[in-house]
């Protein structure tokens, strides 16, 4: 990368105030544990006092943003200075970088992110996350035999840090389990895509290549008549639209989480859809509602009390009480499909029926 330009002193500034305004918001209420002080559940006193990131701060993030004078530049201005600052073999990126700038992203974390070496390529993340609806999504192995004896030993052997999170969320132990384990297994399966180049391929899903692309793929298959065609290719130009937005505002957050200072961004690996740690949070939620459960000063998803916390969080953030709507609706906040909210909640009450007749015991 070349050395930055006068231009790039104003992004510094503005940096400095989203940091604050992240920092004070991520740090104010974090409660440091005495030396060998064990929060992680294992006992049960004293009790963590999560520090909570509340409300969504993504838009307090762009508006801070907003002041770097980049976004405002001509493009006959912006288009070469990114042709110049990006490396080599980053040129696919391009449109990328464009829109992150124009979005308001500061300058130096747009070119750091792309041209590092792990960001990769790969158009599978602009057909997966854009076609991927035309499959049904099919969540009955999570809640099989093997899932609820899974699920129990595992609700048996967090006992107290399950306890603990339900105290101070009133999302019930069982609620936990299921979500953890229909997420990840538990933490078993945590994913293998580069999260910064999901999102970076996925901003790009409106480009003119990648729509003729899903076309193509849906051309492929397609069988049915016209009308039913036309429908599926307006879907594609939709979402290809939405998606797009979507992972520019992801991007956005991931700026954000990398100035909270807890995570690696460019070493983020999830799922293909970006999600990341035990409790697959996208980086605005991550940014909005993930605590630092054992109170060790980081929040870290990829840890169990913190992931653990950060679901109780945000399921109670998002709606959960005591009322089968409230329930449906904070699983739903959680991931946008009704087969998921069914699979989650159908383990919860498998997981609590054989824990309350083993009389609270795994087998
Ligand atoms: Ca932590």
């Amino acid at each position: 990368m070349k050395s930055p330009t006068a231009a790039l002193t104003l992004s510094a500034l503005t940096w400095l105030a989203v940091a604050t305004l992240v920092g004070s918001a991520g740090t104010a209420s974090l409660n440091a544990c005495s030396p060998g002080e064990n929060n992680n559940g294992m006992k049960s006193e004293p009790q963590p006092d999560a520090s909570v990131i509340t409300g969504d701060k993504i838009s307090d993030v762009k508006a801070a943003l907003q002041s770097d004078s980049l976004h405002t530049w001509p493009d006959s201005t912006l288009l070469p200075f990114i042709a110049e600052h990006l490396n080599e073999d980053k040129g696919q990126f391009s449109t990328a970088a464009y829109k992150l700038i124009r979005a308001g992203a500061d300058s130096t974390f747009v070119f750091n992110l792309i041209n590092d070496p792990s960001v990769k390529h790969d158009t599978k993340y602009m057909k997966i996350n854009v076609t991927g609806y035309l499959g049904k999504p099919d969540y009955s192995s999570h809640y099989n035999a093997y899932s609820v004896k899974k699920a129990v030993a595992f609700h048996d052997e967090y006992d107290s840090l399950l306890t603990l999170v339900e105290k101070k969320y009133g999302v019930s132990s069982e609620a936990l389990t299921a979500v953890a384990w229909v997420e990840t297994r538990h933490g078993a399966y945590l994913g293998t895509h580069h999260v910064p180049s999901v999102y970076l391929c996925l901003s790009m899903t409106d480009n003119p290549e990648y729509i003729e692309l899903n076309m193509e793929a849906l051309h492929e298959k397609f069988d049915g008549d016209s009308t039913e065609l036309k429908k599926l290719e307006q879907k594609i130009l939709d979402r290809s639209a939405s998606k797009s937005a979507w992972a520019v505002e992801q991007l956005i957050a991931l700026q954000a989480v990398e100035t909270m200072g807890h995570l690696s961004v460019s070493e983020l690996v999830g799922s293909w859809a970006g999600a990341f740690g035990i409790s697959q949070f996208i980086p605005s939620s991550y940014v909005s509602w993930a605590v630092d459960g054992d109170n060790d000063g980081t929040i870290n998803l990829y840890d169990m009390p913190d992931a653990l916390f950060s679901i109780g969080n945000y399921l109670k953030e998002h709606g959960w009480d005591q009322t089968n709507e409230g329930e449906r609706k904070a699983v739903w906040g959680y991931n946008h499909s009704t087969a998921y909210v069914d699979a989650v909640l159908l383990l919860r009450d498998k997981i609590r029926s054989r824990v309350q007749s083993s009389g609270g015991q795994a087998e």
